[in-house]
């Protein structure tokens, strides 16, 4: 027999059909088709699910398969004839998420710290990187004076690399002193001057940095820092598609609040089915989390809702987002309203999978990196963004791009730990950026602002719901009712306004 015809034995005997574009979708693979299903059919039991197996759920796996044991097919989409338009999933969290019943957290930061090494190898101060063990056995090497001889005494107290996460930062009277820590231990390091003090308000505990520190003179005890060096993205030049196509970018609906902007939402969705000449070029639409109001995410939120029913709420938001024409491809991932679990990584929303008429929609998780004709588009619906903000000097809600900015500069989508953002003790940590974006798209702070940082574009996107009481409180003034564009030719964005 062969493995396709074992893989779909399998499928069947643990009460799952294949589709059949799935069917026919495996057979043009050349991977281990067996282990495919057996990972589908494995999720879909974990959480409960008796829908048919779609080619979805299969690209999916092999996306996310980053040992390595499925032979990486190229996956492109082609939607529409002329085969000028496709799309890739790179990223989705989905299948690959499984700290259900863990709660160690030392894999998640060994994953951190290794795959943010990894990042910095390509600085060449990298090579000069020691571990912390070894830098305080020097230190206390050369307090007594032992080191081999004077010179390597000299060159040591000048200037020694160290890599690891920040773990404490306290600003004292005239200086600021960092706790960095490695796989060997922790060592306090302190900024002095002026620029070095300025340059440590922005970095945010538990992310990866490199620093080169130097030995006090004064205080043989004591590492002063000479430089921070962030892992960052590089300065690039953005990938471009070539042809002028346009991905449209919302998020925050919160369908089900009664603040949902209902009438301005429906104009949004009306407009995508007009036959204006920029609607003709969208080919995509990202929708980065916030879907629906949910139940019991903040104190007196039922007062708020038009219903109390999560199912009613994303059955009803089924019912609007299927109107988006069929031609366009649609990306949808959860945020914190929707259901699911709270920590980072979040699963795709399962229940909108199954239903059928969202055809043309890749339901994935929370963060997912999709490709729209080359270019990179990273998704994520920025929970992290109220820590970054609470912790940094100088950042607002009123202005997420500059937080955004400083998780691109970190390579991290959600540094802070132990804050509002709750992370899963997941083996790997799959918040590190690996990949540099093209775009970078986010919601949640309910603000719209696009900025550019070292070539990757900044979206985020705002929302559709408007001032909640709650929001008043907090001084918090959204700017709902904003459909970002980007033209994916020249990597230029503009804002379509749909309020009235
Ligand atoms: O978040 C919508 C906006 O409200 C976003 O700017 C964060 C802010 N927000 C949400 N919860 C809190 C708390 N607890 N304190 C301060 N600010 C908050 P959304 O995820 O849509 O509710
Ligand atoms: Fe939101
Ligand atoms: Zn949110």
């Amino acid at each position: 027999m062969d493995s396709i015809s074992i893989a779909l034995i399998y499928a069947i005997n643990k009460g799952y059909q294949v589709h059949p574009d799935a069917f026919a979708f495996l057979k043009s693979l050349d991977c281990d088709v067996e282990k495919i299903i057996k990972t589908i059919v494995d999720a879909k039991n974990k959480f409960k699910k008796k829908s048919p197996i779609l080619i979805d759920d299969i690209k999916n796996v092999i996306s996310s398969d980053v040992n390595g044991q499925i032979d990486e097919p190229v996956i492109t989409n082609s939607i529409t004839d002329s085969n000028d338009e496709n799309y890739k999933i790179i990223f989705d969290p989905t299948y690959k998420i499984n700290s259900e019943n863990d709660k160690d957290f030392f894999k998640l930061f060994d994953s951190r710290y290794r795959k943010t090494l990894k990042i910095l190898s390509i600085r060449s101060e990298s090579r000069q990187i020691r571990k912390i063990k070894h830098i305080k056995d020097l230190r206390n090497k050369s307090r007594f004076s032992s080191l081999d001889n004077e010179n390597e005494r000299g060159k040591f107290i000048d200037s020694a690399f160290v890599a690891g996460l920040i773990m404490s930062k306290r600003n004292r009277k005239n200086d600021v002193e960092l706790v960095i820590d490695d796989t060997t231990g922790s060592i306090p390091v302190v900024c002095k001057t002026r620029d070095l003090i300025n340059e440590a308000s922005s970095l945010v505990l538990d992310q990866m940095l490199m620093l080169e520190i130097s030995l006090s003179k004064r205080n043989s005890n004591d590492f002063v820092i000479k430089d921070i060096i962030f892992p960052d993205i590089p300065e690039h030049v953005a990938a471009k598609s070539g042809t002028e196509s346009y991905v449209a970018l919302i998020s925050d609906l919160h369908v089900g609040s009664k603040y949902f902007m209902e009438n301005e939402f429906n104009d949004f969705i009306s407009w995508l089915s007009s036959d204006d000449e920029i609607v003709s070029k969208i080919k995509f639409v990202c929708i980065a989390g916030d879907i629906v109001d949910g139940i019991g995410i903040y104190p007196n939120q039922d007062k708020e809702l038009i219903d109390i029913n999560i199912n009613k709420q994303m059955s009803y938001a089924a019912a609007l987002l299927q109107k988006i024409p069929k031609r366009m491809h649609v990306f949808l991932i959860p945020g914190n309203h929707d259901p699911g679990r709270r920590a980072l990584p979040q699963t795709a929303l399962t229940d909108l999978r199954d239903f059928q008429p969202l055809e043309n929609f890749s339901i994935i998780g929370n963060p997912s990196i999709v490709e729209l004709n080359k270019v990179k588009l990273l998704m994520f619906h920025g929970q992290s963004l109220d820590d970054v903000i609470a912790t940094v000097p100088g950042l607002s809600y009123s202005k997420p791009v500059e937080a955004m900015k400083i998780l691109l500069k970190s390579r991290h989508l959600s540094p802070i730990y132990g804050n509002r953002t709750p992370i899963a003790p997941e083996s790997e940590d799959m918040l590190v950026m690996d990949d540099v974006p093209d775009i970078f798209h986010a919601g949640h702070v309910h603000t719209t602002e696009v900025g550019r940082y070292k070539g990757t574009l900044i979206v985020n996107s705002g929302a559709w719901q408007k001032q909640t009481k709650f929001q008043q409180t907090m001084g918090i003034n959204p700017t709902p009712g904003i459909c970002i564009l980007v033209d994916l030719g020249r990597l230029q964005s503009f804002k379509k306004d749909f309020n009235y």
